[in-house]
């Protein structure tokens, strides 16, 4: 039996997408707390085996490194297949499952990325919350656009569960949070209501996010 992987990740944080998607997958891991904003023994080695000092951030059995959620729940796609993250090429949901997949790594995801902490972006400006309010914004703008184009039944893409419904079950916890989706995104609130209540992950969420 290989040694298990590692997954640095912090509570309610991105690395509960790829926890959950292990989970899914029945694959066994070990998982170190790691707060990247705390200096300190944690946080440097996480910036050792990831210099954007981002979570998730996987060690694999032979010291081998993964960074980005997407790539991790590609990965875990590859070796369990049958956890139903990513249909398949050929499914019906490929298409749309491949366009929302990046959109919320590389058009939502930013927007906290840019707006969680703006002074690191911005340490000579004299306004850096600025850049908070403006990707807080923005993000509202991108989460109205998914609410106008999908229908979900009960899940993002339709009736086929998929890694994406765990990115909304994670990225519904922050900035707006759920009230917001309630009242404005009622169709997204849908599909993070359902991720939740997954018999594999509901711990997981209550352990991140409760
Ligand atoms: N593109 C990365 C983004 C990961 C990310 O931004 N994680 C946040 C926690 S939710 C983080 O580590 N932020 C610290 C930072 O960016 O300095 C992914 O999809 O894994």
């Amino acid at each position: 039996m290989p040694a298990a992987l590692t997954l640095l990740g912090c509570r309610g944080c991105g690395s509960f997408i790829a926890e959950a998607a292990l989970r899914l997958a029945d694959i066994p891991y070990s998982y170190e707390e790691t707060d990247y904003d705390a200096p300190g023994p944690q946080r440097a080695r996480l910036f050792a085996l990831n210099p954007l000092g981002q979570v998730p951030t996987l060690v694999m059995p032979d010291g081998a490194v993964m960074t980005e959620s997407a790539a991790i729940v590609m990965m875990v796609a590859d070796r369990a297949p049958q956890a139903g993250l990513v249909p398949p090429p050929g499914a019906a949901e490929r298409n749309a499952f491949l366009r929302w997949f990046v959109f919320m790594v590389a058009a939502l995801y930013p927007t906290w990325t840019y707006g969680d902490n703006p002074r690191k972006w911005m340490p000579e400006a004299a306004h850096p919350e600025e850049l908070r309010t403006s990707t807080d914004r923005h993000r509202q703008t991108l989460w109205r656009f998914v609410e106008k184009s999908i229908s979900p039944a009960p899940w993002f893409l339709g009736a086929r569960f998929s890694a994406i419904d765990l990115y909304t079950g994670a990225m519904t916890q922050w900035r707006p949070k759920r009230d917001w989706f309630s009242a404005e995104c009622p169709k997204i609130a849908g599909v993070a209501a359902e991720a939740e209540r997954l018999p594999p992950l509901a711990d997981l969420f209550r352990q991140h996010f409760a």
